[in-house]
């Protein structure tokens, strides 16, 4: 046990200061809700006040939160169970789970993906089984075209649709959702750490049943399947009809970052009617981020910190898979 609550954290509605981010708050299975933060790896905010209600992103392609976000070695109490075939609805949400929310800032053009592997990872596990990246291409110059969080996810309150591959081994797996956004992908984090395309991951604990007998293909590893000057990684959104010099190769298509998409996986998903959200629509005010090998944990009464835990931490992944603890 650790003496911090991770399923809590929130985002305040004061986000002047910040850019408005997003995680998973939810996950439906064929259209019926699992309950808010529930088999969710639900990341810290990665950063201290202001920055720490913003669920900063992952930059640092060599960290090992790369793989499931901060603070994502840490099991969450709940595992959603699912047979091949079924259809998840991921609902990335900001500050709460209401159709009102407003998801991720309209500036974050990008890709969203989704890897599945056996948990807990082992070397190249991560299988692709899900991308959608630029769709269509800008009609102006210096315009980003229709992007996969900008045009399709934000606008779709947040939904992102990913099918059980047919088949499937019974097991417990984790699916590793993200999203890449790449208003400052022009930059590469490793010579400007201030720019850089920006990482969120986001894992889902599930378990597998039936008598499914498709084992997943060798895939990648988390960190290790991104490099700083992937194409796809180094990019520039807005560069596709520009004439002026420019940093980076200039391209009208956008190559995503990562393998292709394994063949098992399904080739279409469908959007399903989903049910109402059980569970909390809000949480309480709360933020988490880690200095130094150190978590603090604060709540907020308006908008002042007020700190409640400091603890020791050091990401780690077991190699075996563990029943996670029920909460009491
Ligand atoms: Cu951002």
């Amino acid at each position: 046990m650790r003496g911090y609550s991770l399923l809590w954290v929130t985002a305040l509605a004061n986000v002047g200061l910040v850019q408005a981010h997003t995680f998973i708050w939810g996950v439906f299975v064929n259209g019926v809700d699992q309950g808010t933060f529930r088999g969710i790896r639900t990341p810290a905010y990665n950063g201290p006040p202001p920055r720490g209600y913003a669920n900063s992103p992952v930059k640092n392609l060599e960290s090992i939160d790369i793989r499931c976000n901060v603070l994502g070695d840490i099991q969450n109490p709940y595992t959603i169970k699912v047979q091949p075939g079924d259809n998840l609805t991921f609902d990335w949400k900001h500050n709460n789970r209401t159709l009102a929310d407003d998801i991720i800032d309209f500036s974050h053009h990008g890709p969203m993906l989704a890897y599945l592997s056996p948990d807990p990872p082992t070397e190249n596990s991560f299988v692709k089984i899900f991308e959608k990246g630029l769709y269509e291409l800008p009609e102006k110059q210096f315009a980003p075209g229709k992007w996969a969080i900008t045009s399709d996810l934000k606008p779709n309150y947040g939904r992102m649709n990913v099918r059980i591959p047919n088949g499937l081994k019974a097991g417990h797996y984790l699916i590793r959702a993200e999203l890449i956004a790449l208003h400052e992908a022009d930059a590469s984090y490793d010579k400007n750490p201030q720019r850089g395309a920006q990482f969120y991951p986001d894992c889902v604990q599930i378990e597998v049943t039936g008598d499914g007998t498709v084992e997943l293909p060798a895939g990648v590893s988390f960190p290790g399947a991104y490099k700083y000057g992937d194409p796809g990684i180094l990019h520039d959104v807005y560069c596709s009809t520009k004439t002026t010099s420019l940093k980076v190769p200039c391209t009208t298509t956008y190559p995503i970052p990562g393998p292709t998409v394994w063949s098992g996986a399904w080739p279409d998903t469908t959007a399903v009617s989903l049910g109402a959200v059980s569970g909390p629509i809000t949480a309480p005010l709360w933020s988490s981020w880690i200095s130094k090998s150190v978590v603090t944990s604060a709540t907020y009464i308006g908008n002042s910190p007020s700190i409640v835990a400091t603890s020791t931490y050091t990401a780690s992944w077991s190699a075996k898979y563990v029943t996670p603890t029920p909460v009491a």
